[in-house]
């Protein structure tokens, strides 16, 4: 396979005028009739003229209307071309039915689709498939289904085709098509300049009463961009369609985007509170890739995160103004810790812009998405809300319709603010997370603190060098009054330190207010002055993260000595939870605990080998001392969370039902599912009816349960998804892998579709202890699947490889049977690319 390198771009040698492509449909046979003007770019070196194209038949080739004879390879065609401008056609054929990778045509339930990012437009036709080539589109589908959808406003349409044109120059990543039998739910928006602009959300008949949340969704994102950033719609039709077989959540085709159906169809009944928060998160997340993504586009895809990043910051701002902005930055620290600080901190770590890659598709990682939206988190907190609006006006007037890079962007906050960012840069190339501490010191009046920051190596980055560090801190006196507000401390050296004069007494700080950097904080601060800043700080997000840094200091004791559970956190917390003018949905987080993956991440931050085992009983004797702590307590804060009014699946409601669920999983210890079962019986949402079948299985009383759940939603596929996924993740560890090696033998076990797939052998591999069953079969389980999947779908499967990313973490006996089945897939013949790269990079 071969390595690509940033340092290595090169432009296109042409530009592309306009592109005409006519799709005539069939399952094994459809034919792609593309008519492409090209101009030679006087500004690219002297190169041949190369197109990209794979798994294609050529039938026809041409130039300016005379039939040439290309050079094949795997990889694409190169063909002598005239010295100016030139007309190519060419027709070749594809069969999307055959197409299991879901990447370029394909079908799904008898449903054309197409997802063309990163390079699945080379599986459609020969083209120039770098998002740097941007073109008009001109699309006419021929065929037998009644909707034919493609990028842009409809241009015509007659018996058996429809015409679309896309006036905004896109590169090919961004075209997509869609024909089938589809339903629409209709809806409308009016842009603050008074265009009017059709919207539909298309789906397969039977779907259409799941679509109003997703329409909703879709026009509150449409407003809160005018409103937020100014920016509105620019075409006169947004469609989105729902899709069964799908790689990743969703895609933002110019116009049309496509979205997983989990990731857009929601009801009541179906769904929980949490697909609900998601799916306005991920209609707006695409919705907004409008002006981050489709207008201003990337140079190349080593500026994924120009793109993501800014995207995924920006569906947070909408997200937090949608619902409680101190629950939702919470919940993004969570995320953020599970998913990427394993990332950073193993052999999968790389910089937010990586420098090289086999396979693109490997770096849609929560590097590139979730540490690049905390990178534009941190811009913004150092340059100010003002400034930061400032330079993204300046970002949208100086980069419309541009294929832009990193440098590009930083140099328009450069400009618009007058500051040097050269060191602050250093967050885009500089793997790893960076580990802070810090000392005090108070005399006379005036208190310092002094941080440290250093980062470990990481692949191919032995040494690093310091990087800028908002530090949001706050000062409260010993009454717990603060005495200095949220004040931004700018880190740029090694070491450095801070002073804070005037002070009558010696403060407790709040450092690090809303997690202001994403980095690890070693502070040995004393259990003491963590109940304080849990019981006064004015900091939501601290005041959690000191609940949450007790708990993880009181998680760590049990298991490496043996220690009974921290009665003097467990009070502060006590307070915490009973204090009713706090928003439920807080005080729920608060109730949750750290998951025992985070338990083994903080064991081996801390320098301990995790035990996986002695991490499963450190939970359970923590949640049953809770459990039998708050025996009183429980009955009235379920009676706090009960909701009487009818399902509304807002921030409010569903605050109060998480910490209903909360509640429940502990009563169960106490009353061994009777509270459950009950639940189970009278719910009439999803939200309520999952929690309860979670206690009930994590109580061993499920048997009942899961089969009236299975009986009563056996045709949703969605909800059948969760009834495979939870019986895994709710189960003890013995259980677990009997459990997924059960249910992969049951008749709706169809692993084909990458949602079903993920539900058991995702659900599997993200039970910490079932996983890492001591014998390794839990391992073994997986890489038989991983290995039969790889065959028909190598992004998927490669992305669940990164299960095995922390196995360096762990006991000599664990390590070696996970390396040996990363051996054995390694060793796989006629193994994928996508895999083959990410194995090798998890052994290396
Ligand atoms: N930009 C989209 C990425 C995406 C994708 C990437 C590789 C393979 C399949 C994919 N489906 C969607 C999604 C987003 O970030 O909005
Ligand atoms: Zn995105």
């Amino acid at each position: 396979p071969q390595t690509i390198h940033l340092a290595d771009y090169t432009p296109f040698g042409w530009t592309v005028r306009d592109v005409h492509l006519t799709v005539k449909l069939s399952p094994r046979a459809t034919r792609v009739v593309a008519r492409i003007h090209f101009a030679p770019r006087g500004d690219a070196p002297a190169q041949d003229f190369f197109l990209h194209g794979e798994e294609l038949t050529l039938l026809r080739a041409a130039i300016d209307g005379a039939e040439v004879t290309p050079e094949i390879t795997p990889q694409g065609l190169t063909c002598p071309v005239p010295d100016g401008p030139f007309l190519w056609e060419s027709e070749v054929e594809i069969a999307p039915a055959d197409n299991t990778a879901l990447e370029g045509l394909y079908m799904s339930n008898g449903m054309y689709c197409t997802q063309c990012e990163a390079e699945g437009f080379r599986k459609i036709t020969y083209y120039p498939d770098r998002p740097d080539v941007m073109a008009t589109f001109t699309v006419r589908i021929e065929g037998d289904e009644p909707v034919k959808l493609s990028n842009g406003n409809p241009a015509d349409s007659g018996a058996g085709w429809a015409e679309w044109h896309d006036p905004w120059p896109k590169p090919a990543y961004l075209f997509a098509l869609v024909a089938g039998d589809l339903r629409n739910h209709p809806g409308s928006f009016t842009t603050k300049s008074g265009k009017e602009v059709e919207l539909n959300i298309w789906v397969r008949p039977g779907d259409e009463g799941k679509c109003a949340f997703g329409m909703e969704a879709l026009k509150k994102s449409m407003t809160w961009d005018e409103e937020v950033y100014g920016r509105e719609y620019d075409l006169d039709i947004f469609n989105v369609v729902a899709v069964d077989d799908f790689n990743m959540g969703a895609m933002e085709n110019k116009g049309l985007n496509i979205f997983n159906s989990s990731c857009v169809l929601a009801s009541p009944e179906t769904s929980t509170d949490a697909n609900f928060e998601r799916i306005e998160a991920i209609i707006a997340h695409e919705y907004f890739h409008n002006w981050t993504g489709n207008r201003i586009t990337c140079r190349d895809w080593f500026q994924l995160c120009l793109k993501e990043g800014l995207t995924v910051y920006r569906d947070s701002q909408f997200t937090s103004d949608m619902r409680s902005a101190e629950v939702k930055r919470i919940s993004d620290v969570i995320a953020l810790r599970a998913r990427q600080f394993p990332e950073d901190q193993g052999p999968l770590a790389h910089p937010v812009r990586p420098e090289s890659f086999q396979e693109i598709n490997n770096f849609y990682t929560a590097t590139v998405y979730e540490k690049g939206a905390e990178v534009i988190g941190m811009l913004k907190r150092l340059v100010g809300d003002e400034e930061y609006y400032k330079a993204l006006d300046l970002y949208f007037e100086r980069h419309d319709g541009d294929a832009a890079t990193i440098e590009d962007w930083i140099r328009v906050f450069e400009d618009a603010t007058g500051r040097d960012l050269s060191q602050f840069k250093r967050w885009y190339s500089q793997a790893g997370t960076p580990r802070l501490s810090v000392s005090e010191d108070f005399s006379e009046g005036t208190y310092t603190l002094t941080f440290r920051q250093t980062t470990p190596p990481t692949p191919g980055q032995p040494d690093k060098a310091p990087q800028v560090l908002p530090i949001a801190v706050g000062l409260l006196n010993p009454n717990g009054h603060e005495v200095v507000p949220t004040t931004v401390l700018e880190m740029t050296e090694a070491e450095q330190s801070f002073t804070f004069e005037g002070l009558s007494a010696k403060p407790v700080p709040s450092i690090l207010r809303g997690f202001s950097a994403p980095v690890v904080l070693e502070r040995d601060s004393a259990p003491e002055e963590r109940a304080f800043l849990l019981a006064h700080d004015t900091d939501a997000f601290n005041r959690w993260e000191s609940s949450r840094d007790l708990a993880r200091d009181c998680l760590v004791a049990m298991v490496t000595e043996g220690a009974a559970p921290d009665t003097a956190w467990l009070d502060g917390l006590e307070r915490v939870i009973r204090d009713d003018t706090l928003d439920p949905a807080f005080r729920a987080l608060m109730m949750g605990g750290p998951t025992q993956s985070e338990t083994a991440q903080v064991l081996h931050e801390r320098g301990h080998v995790p035990d996986p085992d002695a991490i499963w009983d450190a939970h359970e004797s923590l949640r049953q001392a809770m459990a039998e702590r708050w025996q009183d307590l429980l009955p009235a804060l379920a009676e706090e969370a009960r909701v009487t009014e009818a399902y509304r699946p807002d921030a409010a409601q569903s605050g109060k039902r998480a910490l209903g669920s909360a509640v429940l999983a502990l009563q169960t210890r106490l009353d061994g599912g009777k509270a459950a079962e009950a639940q189970f019986a009278s719910a009439d949402n999803m939200t309520l009816q999952l929690s309860a079948l979670a206690c009930l299985v994590q109580a061993g009383r499920d048997e009942a349960a899961l089969r009236a759940f299975h009986d009563q939603w056996q045709d949703d596929r969605l909800v059948m998804d969760k009834w495979f996924a939870l019986q895994i993740a709710a189960t003890t560890p013995d259980k677990a892998p009997e459990r997924t090696a059960a249910l992969t033998e049951h008749p709706a076990f169809d692993w084909t579709n990458p949602n079903r797939f993920r539900s058991v052998l995702g659900a599997l591999a993200m039970h910490h202890t079932g996983f890492h069953a001591k014998d390794g079969r839990g391992y073994k389980l997986l890489a038989d699947w991983l290995i039969k999947l790889d065959a028909k779908n190598p992004q998927t499967t490669a992305r669940m490889c990164s299960a095995f990313q922390t196995w360096k973490r762990y006991d000599a006996d664990r390590q070696a049977l996970m390396k040996a089945q990363l051996e054995r897939i390694a060793a796989r013949p006629g193994l994928s690319p996508d895999t083959g790269e990410m194995v090798s990079r998890l052994l290396s």
